[in-house]
Parts: C-alpha cells; sequence; structure tokens
C-alpha cells in the first residue's frame, strides 16, 4: 500500500483522471449481438448499455425452449479475486423483466441482492420497483412469489429478508436485499467510510449464508454470485465491485491494482465505471481503508497534496 501512495501522489488527480481516459479508449472486448437483437431491445433500461456476449448471464427457457430470445436478460457474470462469477451485475429491473430478475436470482442461487440507486433519483425513475416494499407484504413476479418478512435499517443502508417461493417446483428460499441509499446524486461520497461500512456488512452476509448453504453447493468455489445493481449496472456497480476487489486482494497479499481491476471488469461488464470521480473514488476508498486497517499511518494521506493546482 506504501507503494500505492506513493503512485497516487505521483500520478495527482490529474495523472488518476488521465489513466482512467486511457481505460475508457479501448475498445469493448466482444460482440453485444443479443443485447441488440430485437426482441431482446425492449429488455435494456438504456440502448447505449448492452451486455457482452461472452459473459452474459443466460436463463433457462423454461416454458418455451424453442424461443431463443428468452433465455436474455441485461446482466453479465464479472469475476472477483481469486474466484469465478463472484458477481453478476445488472441493471435495475424493468417491470417487463421483473420476472426474468427473480429467474436469475432463483436460478443462480443468488443469497443477497445489492441496489446502489435509489428507485427514483432527481424526479427520474432510475429502477422499477421490482421488490415488495412494506414489511410484511408480499407480490408475485412471474413465477414467483416474493415476500418481504423483516426490514432492518442502518444508517446508510436498508436490509429487507425476502423470502421467494418458486410456484413451480414449490421450494422457498431467503435472500437477502440490501439497499445503499446515500450514494449521492451526483458523484461519489466524499468519504469512504460509509461505502466500507457497507461493504463489510455485505461480504459477513454472503459469507455466513454461503456457509449455511455449502453441502447443498456444486458452482464455483466461493458460492453464488452476488447480484450488484444500480440503475445501468456500470457505474455505481462497477464501482462497488472494483472497491470489494481490491480490499480483498489486499487483505490477501497487501498489494492493489486497481488499473487492472477495472480493465478486467470492464471485458466481463463493458463501460464498468461511469466517471472519472468513481474511478479516483476507488483509490480513496482503498486507501481509507488501509489506513483504518492500521496499515497506513494518517499522516502519509493528504488530500490537498494532490490537487493539480500544484503541478
Ligand atoms: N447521459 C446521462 C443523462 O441522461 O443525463 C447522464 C447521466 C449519467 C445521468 C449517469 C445519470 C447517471 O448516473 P446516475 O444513475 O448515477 O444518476
Ligand atoms: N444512457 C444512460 C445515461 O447516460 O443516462 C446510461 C447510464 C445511466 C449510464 C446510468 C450509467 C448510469 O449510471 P449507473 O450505472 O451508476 O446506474
Amino acid at each position: 500500500v506504501k507503494e500505492l501512495v506513493q503512485y497516487v501522489k505521483r500520478k495527482k488527480k490529474k495523472g488518476i483522471y488521465q489513466e482512467y481516459e486511457e481505460i475508457r479508449k479501448e475498445p469493448p472486448a466482444g460482440t453485444f449481438d443479443y443485447s441488440k437483437k430485437l426482441c431482446n431491445q425492449m429488455k435494456n433500461r438504456y440502448s447505449d448499455v448492452l451486455c457482452l456476449d461472452h459473459s452474459r448471464v443466460k436463463l433457462t427457457t423454461l416454458h418455451d425452449p424453442d424461443d431463443e430470445t428468452s433465455d436474455y436478460i441485461n446482466a453479465s457474470f464479472m469475476d472477483g479475486y481469486k474466484r469465478v462469477n463472484a458477481y453478476i451485475a445488472t441493471q435495475g429491473p424493468l417491470p417487463k423483466t421483473f420476472g426474468d430478475f427473480w429467474r436469475m436470482v432463483w436460478e443462480q442461487r443468488v443469497l443477497i441482492i445489492v441496489m446502489t440507486t435509489r428507485v427514483v433519483e432527481r424526479g427520474r425513475v432510475k429502477c422499477g420497483q421490482y421488490w415488495p416494499l412494506e414489511e410484511g407484504s408480499r407480490d408475485v413476479y412471474g413465477s414467483f412469489q416474493v415476500m418481504n418478512n423483516r426490514i432492518e435499517m442502518f444508517q446508510d443502508f436498508k436490509l429487507s429478508h425476502l423470502e421467494i417461493y418458486d410456484s413451480v417446483s414449490g421450494e422457498r428460499r431467503d435472500v437477502a436485499h440490501y439497499l445503499y441509499m446515500s450514494w449521492p446524486d451526483f458523484g461519489v461520497p466524499k468519504s469512504a467510510s460509509a461505502m466500507l461500512d457497507f461493504r463489510a456488512q455485505v461480504k459477513r452476509h454472503q459469507d455466513v449464508a454461503y456457509q449455511a448453504m455449502c453441502t447443498d453447493w456444486t458452482g464455483p468455489p466461493g458460492g453464488p454470485p452476488l447480484v450488484v445493481h444500480c440503475s445501468a449496472g456500470i457505474g455505481r456497480t462497477g464501482t462497488f465491485c472494483t472497491l470489494d476487489i481490491c480490499l480483498s486482494r489486499l487483505d490477501d497479499i497487501g498489494t492493489v491494482d486497481v488499473r487492472q481491476t477495472v480493465r478486467r471488469m470492464r471485458s466481463q461488464r463493458a463501460f464498468s465505471i461511469q466517471t472519472w470521480d468513481q474511478y479516483y473514488f476507488c483509490y480513496r476508498a482503498v486507501l481509507e481503508y488501509a489506513q483504518r486497517r492500521g496499515l497506513l499511518a494518517p499522516i502519509e494521506w493528504s488530500d490537498t497534496e494532490l490537487e493539480t493546482d500544484s503541478e
């Protein structure tokens, strides 16, 4: 981490900005044919945010195996730190894709959903109300019934304990829904602190839930993917996952590589991390985390040194 501090100090904000611009210029790592199919276009929230064919999450075609289009959802598998398919990054579900979303959650045996947008922001709808909002309420989405059994409020986020009932198999499963509410409408949080706490809580929860299902799991080591979404599933989602990967690596081997992490992520979910300040935030948050963990002395890190004016 000490090298990372040197690196950031040397580059300053401007250098980090340029680093991000270079990443942005790289062409996408594949085709978007499924996303572009006429029958799938209405399943994309944004016509310019599509998923790469090679990493897209495929739904099984339960009802109509001949309908090749019905396996489509705007969602991508992404690797985590030393983990294949640790995440599914997806868009905020649209009313016409609520059923598909829950089918994906069911089929991928998802334990936790992380939502980093609010349903409405700045007067615009960013995501559909795809889960039952009130404690004790239930809703039906396709062949699934979802119940909101209990809500816990925290300062920056809200945890809903959901239960899904699949009417086809008659089985029930628990899914935790984390709604992060403090991401500002514009830009990024000033301090990473709330985001770091949030990430720690999600990680603990995922570990415990995975332990509980462990003998029952036949997928890749580490358990089912974490579903992460915002509105488009690239900006805030990419930021959250980048941070999670960087911090896991820091804990494991004591080093961080934000640039490679983002480049790799973009090869699985194109356009991940949307703005240079989201990118810069990842650096800030890693350093804040290192300070917290006592890996860095606070003195080594001062924001004013990084202002480009001093160059
Ligand atoms: N082109 C966008 C627009 O329609 O204004 C710009 C934009 C980009 C808006 C990101 C919102 C964005 O993200 P968020 O969902 O974080 O508000
Ligand atoms: N075309 C959209 C726009 O620029 O407004 C795409 C978009 C929307 C991109 C939101 C990113 C967005 O942010 P996030 O991925 O954080 O929801």
